[in-house]
């Protein structure tokens, strides 16, 4: 049988492949187990990615096999759902989530809790929760308001309909769309480019941006400044400093 997870490393490039392509990728608790543990095990990469196999990105939790119901759905959020959510927010090196197809309930919210997201143009987000009598959960009732303000993020959770990727960048919530054509090179530029960064500066992008949800501004200075006092110090801010003077590319070691 088919893992329904692919994880594999190649260039520093961590890569989890949702791969139930037959439901659109819909989460059971194998999946949810593989991709935590994927995320957690992520050690020496610069990146990860998360995409999905076939011509769906997540449908959210399965709603066939595994039928979870009553308060049965609770206890899955707390148990399964937040350390897989926790692990991409917690990974210390940027996630990407390639969305390569539709996008729906906690897959929608999966890939918006993911620090980059690069849809293709055939792809769509639904918050698709209220349709089954839920309300949005993994993450979403969080991030979304954060990317697009509380005005398109309830018209989105109470309407249920889809949005199509290029309104999803043209709202700033995902980072860009792509023609379906283009979609897995640029995805594969987009990880590549992050490998071959700064490691201690793209780290420390992340960390910063993620500790701005909920500090004030005068916290947040002491983040920056904690995390440019550490990037001061290494290799590649001094690469980064002659290559300029220089005029020529950067040679980052990653350091
Ligand atoms: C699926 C699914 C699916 C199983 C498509 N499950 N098979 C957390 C904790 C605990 C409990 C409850 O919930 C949560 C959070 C949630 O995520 S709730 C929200 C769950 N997700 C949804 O409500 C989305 C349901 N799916 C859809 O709305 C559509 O299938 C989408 C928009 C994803 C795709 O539509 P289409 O492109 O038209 O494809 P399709 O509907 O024909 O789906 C293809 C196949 O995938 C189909 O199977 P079949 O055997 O008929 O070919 C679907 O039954 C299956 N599938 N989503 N979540």
């Amino acid at each position: 049988m088919d893992e329904p997870v692919l994880v594999a490393e190649a260039g520093g490039v961590l890569s989890i492949t949702l791969n139930r392509p037959e439901v659109m990728n819909a989460l059971n608790r194998d999946m949810r187990a593989a991709i935590t543990a994927g995320l957690r095990g992520a050690g020496q990469a610069r990146v990860v990615v998360i995409t999905g196999a076939g011509r769906g990105f997540c449908a959210g939790q399965d709603l066939g096999g595994e039928g979870i119901v009553g308060a049965a759905v609770g206890r899955v959020l707390r148990e399964e759902y937040e350390p897989m959510l926790r692990a991409i927010v917690d990974c210390p090196v940027p996630v990407i989530a390639g969305v390569n197809g539709v996008a729906a309930g906690a897959g929608a919210n999966l890939a918006l809790l993911c620090d980059v997201v690069i849809a293709a143009e055939s792809a769509r987000f639904v918050q698709a929760f209220t349709r089954i009598g839920l309300i949005p959960d993994a993450g979403g009732t969080w991030a979304l308001p954060r990317l697009v303000g509380r005005a398109r993020a309830m018209g989105a959770m109470l309407f249920a309909e889809p949005v199509s990727a290029r309104q999803a960048a043209d709202w700033g919530m995902i980072w860009e769309a792509v023609p379906d054509g283009e979609f897995p090179a640029r995805l594969a530029a987009r990880a590549q480019a992050l490998a071959a960064g700064p490691g201690t500066a793209i780290r420390g992008v992340k960390a910063a941006l993620m500790a701005s949800a909920s500090n004030d501004l005068a916290a947040q200075l002491e983040v920056e400044a904690g995390w440019q006092g550490r990037c001061g110090a290494t290799a590649d801010f001094a690469e980064g400093v002659a290559a300029f003077r220089d005029k020529r590319a950067p040679r980052f070691a990653g350091a």
